[in-house]
């Protein structure tokens, strides 16, 4: 028998090249909705141009953040996903937000959590002369940046870094880990145990990816 596609709802604020990156690799999902808090997110032109559905719901217009994240929810819901995806998406969610959608919310964070939760990310680990950065997928949880780790991938820091040139170093092993982290949701891998997540049947534990230099 065929499973169906698992429906994913992608949640962005930007130029959405994780969206577009998961759009492209071939899984076994369906892009259901994209939604953005800012209208003018690039990712949201993206997600016309493939005919998904692209909905903005401007943050502005809802000053309380409560309701807004209400909204929002309501909003994902009527898709009926059975993942959310955050790709670079920039307002912190409530509690009362991610309780509707626990167990099923993914969220890419460009740094090696536990380090650097939060912003600007690159700027301060090159301020910490740190010689090893990298990206992290992980389950959200109502603690910013601090959900059960899914899958991280590293890279190496170079003396004449700045943020711009650290930042597309580990963009592109965003778009590798991404992909994979929601190609074993939607094969139903990964499995939570005591705030671990642990990978079915993983000989060969790619869930830690190392990239060499
Ligand atoms: N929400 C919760 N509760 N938990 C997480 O782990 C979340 C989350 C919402 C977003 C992504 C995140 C990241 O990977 C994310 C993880 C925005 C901020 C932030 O401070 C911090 C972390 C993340 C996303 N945003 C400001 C705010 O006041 C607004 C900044 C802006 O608009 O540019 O929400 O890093
Ligand atoms: C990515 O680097 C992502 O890790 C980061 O924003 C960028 C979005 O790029 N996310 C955060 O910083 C979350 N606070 P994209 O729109 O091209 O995917």
């Amino acid at each position: 028998m065929l499973a169906r596609p698992v429906r994913v709802v992608v949640l962005l604020s930007g130029r959405g090249s994780n969206f577009r990156a998961i759009a492209e690799a071939g899984l076994p999902i369906e892009v259901v909705a994209v939604v953005s808090n800012r209208p003018d997110a690039g990712g949201l032109d993206y997600a016309r141009s493939r005919g998904i559905p692209a909905i903005a719901l401007d943050h502005k217009a809802h000053p309380d953040r409560e309701a807004y994240d209400v909204l929002l929810a309501d909003e994902i819901e009527r898709h009926r996903p059975d993942l959310v995806v955050l790709a670079g998406y920039m307002r912190i969610l409530s509690t009362a937000f991610i309780a509707r959608f626990e167990d099923r919310l993914l969220n890419i964070h460009p740094s090696l959590l536990p380090s650097f939760p939060g912003l600007r990310t690159h700027e301060r680990a090159l301020d910490e002369g740190v010689k090893v950065h990298g990206c992290t997928v992980h389950f959200v949880t109502p603690q910013l940046d601090h959900g059960p780790i899914v899958v991280q991938a590293a890279v190496p820091v170079r003396a004449d870094d700045t943020p711009q040139t650290l930042a597309a170093r580990v963009l592109e092993q965003e778009h590798r880990i991404y992909p994979l982290a929601v190609r074993w949701f939607a094969e139903g891998r990964l499995v939570k145990n005591h705030g671990r997540v642990n990978l079915k049947d993983d000989p060969a534990s790619q869930s830690v990816l190392s990239t060499g230099a």
